[in-house]
């Protein structure tokens, strides 16, 4: 379903410009799902960033299988997914770095920031590639994963003996299983109750800590 997705880059450096959206999507039937585009954040690190995923409130489930996880859900202005099939197509044209910001509870801010990420095609399994790491106060949980085929509930392409997405609840390049599960359940902060299956990222607030909004968002490296 590529071949319904329109994507304007972000390139404008003006605030008035971030209200046109940078990536569009143009049903070509009338039964496809309705339009999304995704939001480019001006803010962050001198801004023109394409997010690709966002968590922020808790009102999109991002527990779906994989064809979902391929072609995207959500909104634009609020929780979303873009798709794994949008995301290697535009991160294999030419070389992307990767933002994921991220927020508590009590008003804390951190990032992480890699100089290089891009995601192979459906045929390699969407692996993931992702290097250079800078911190933003957040560590660094996602290097790990750096040539690991993504994984749902209904598609097992983890290294663990189990189902990660399964166990976890999300959808993401699991290895053996995560350090991170920002596609796993919205818990609003603090909760014990069943481990490690809220959106954490675990150098920054460990495995049981559900953060209150995290990013991930790409821009082509100057
Ligand atoms: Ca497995």
């Amino acid at each position: 379903m590529v071949g319904r997705f329109r994507i304007v880059e972000t390139t404008s450096t003006t605030r008035a410009a971030a209200a046109a959206p940078p990536v569009e999507f143009t049903p070509s039937t009338p039964s496809d799902p309705p339009l999304l585009s995704s939001y480019c954040d001006m803010d962050s690190l001198d801004g023109r960033w394409t997010v690709f995923q966002r968590r922020l409130d808790g009102s999109v489930n991002f527990y779906r299988p994989w064809d979902q996880y391929k072609t995207g859900f959500g909104f634009a202005v609020g929780e979303y997914w873009l798709g794994l099939d949008t995301l290697s197509h535009l991160t294999l044209r030419k070389k992307y770095e990767l933002l994921v910001d991220m927020e508590d509870f009590d008003g804390g801010k951190a990032f992480a920031r890699y100089s290089s990420f891009s995601v192979d095609p459906e045929a390699s399994g969407f692996t993931l590639h992702v290097s250079g790491f800078t911190d933003g106060g957040a560590g660094d949980s996602l290097s790990n994963y750096n040539g690991q085929k993504f994984s749902t509930f209904d598609k097992d392409q983890d290294t663990h003996e189990y189902n990660c997405a399964r166990s976890f609840l999300g959808g993401f390049w699991y290895s053996n299983c995560h350090h991170t599960n920002l596609n796993g359940v919205y818990l609003w902060g603090a909760d014990d109750t069943f481990f490690a299956i809220g959106v954490s990222w675990y150098h920054w607030k460990g495995h049981n800590y559900s953060l209150k909004s995290i990013s991930m968002k790409v821009r082509p490296v100057q």
